[in-house]
């Protein structure tokens, strides 16, 4: 597996686990519903992630949630952009499928795409491939709006692997260098939580590359655990710790003091 990880002018040693904050510059995170107000608290928590210990800050001005409300290409730029511009000292990833999105946020210092599409756009791969940027390619089945009705694989390890294998081919052959690219089973994206369980239990076979997951309060803990979104960091640590002992390389968590905290105890463990 590669050593590091290559984000623009960032080197990421893997020899530890990395953790990814998350900061959503969509409107369910306003606390007043106005923009400029949501634009300065994803600046705000941002810095703070960065101070818990976020090796990377994951920006994303259009919500992938099922059923969330689709966003204008305008609209995610003037989420995105301002955010960016301002923290572009850290090594930031933009969650964006849009390849014109993707060209803005690397001019704006953005260091990483994460592409819930696996740069599947027309032009999003030729693009990343000349611009030194990290990406994470993500598998999905279906698109956001209808992926969680009845989601149906006959073996989803199979499935997920070979797609993963497929677009780290296709990123290979469009000249991005494997020690820029993490892939990502994509964890509630067209799954049951037993296909998310499943694949948590199989996590290494998927890839031989850096592994990136993302589990962090999401719809299979409020099913476990019976809890709502504001009430699933126990759980979310929990699988913090499952997915580290399964071999993810990243962590893409909203807590990321926590997260620490458990890969502090899991390394002093092994
Ligand atoms: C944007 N986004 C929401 N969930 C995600 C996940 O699990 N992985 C990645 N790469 N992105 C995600």
């Amino acid at each position: 597996m590669a050593r590091k990880l290559i984000a623009g002018r960032f080197e990421l040693a893997l020899e530890r686990p990395l953790v990814m904050g998350v900061v959503n510059v969509t409107p369910d995170s306003f606390s007043d519903g106005g923009r400029f107000l949501g634009v300065q608290e994803a600046i705000t928590q941002a810095r703070r992630l960065a101070e818990d210990g976020a090796d990377l800050i994951d920006i994303g001005g259009e919500s992938t949630r099922p059923g969330a409300a689709p966003v204008s290409e305008d609209e995610e730029l003037r989420r995105v952009i301002p955010v960016l511009e301002r923290i572009s000292d850290l090594c930031v990833s933009v969650d964006t499928r849009r390849p014109r999105v993707m060209q803005e946020a690397l001019k704006a210092g953005a260091s990483m795409i994460n592409d819930v599409d696996a740069l599947t756009a027309p032009g999003a791969i030729e693009l990343v491939a000349k611009a030194g940027c990290a990406v994470c390619l993500m598998h999905k089945k279906g698109e956001p709006a209808t992926m969680q009705r009845d989601p149906h694989y006959d073996d989803v390890v199979l499935e997920v692997k070979r797609f993963l294998n497929q677009r780290v081919e296709a990123a290979r052959n469009a000249g991005i260098a494997a020690e820029r690219i993490v892939v990502d089973p994509g964890f509630g994206f067209g799954k049951t939580a037993q296909h998310n369980l499943t694949l948590l239990r199989h996590l290494s076979e998927l890839s031989a590359l850096p592994i990136l997951v993302g589990l962090s309060r999401k719809s299979t803990l409020g099913k476990i655990t019976g809890r709502p979104v504001g009430e699933r960091l126990a759980g979310s640590l929990a699988m913090a710790l499952l997915a580290l002992q399964a071999g993810a390389t990243i962590l893409r968590v909203h807590d990321v003091k926590e997260t620490r905290d458990v890969i502090a105890v899991w390394e002093a463990s092994r």
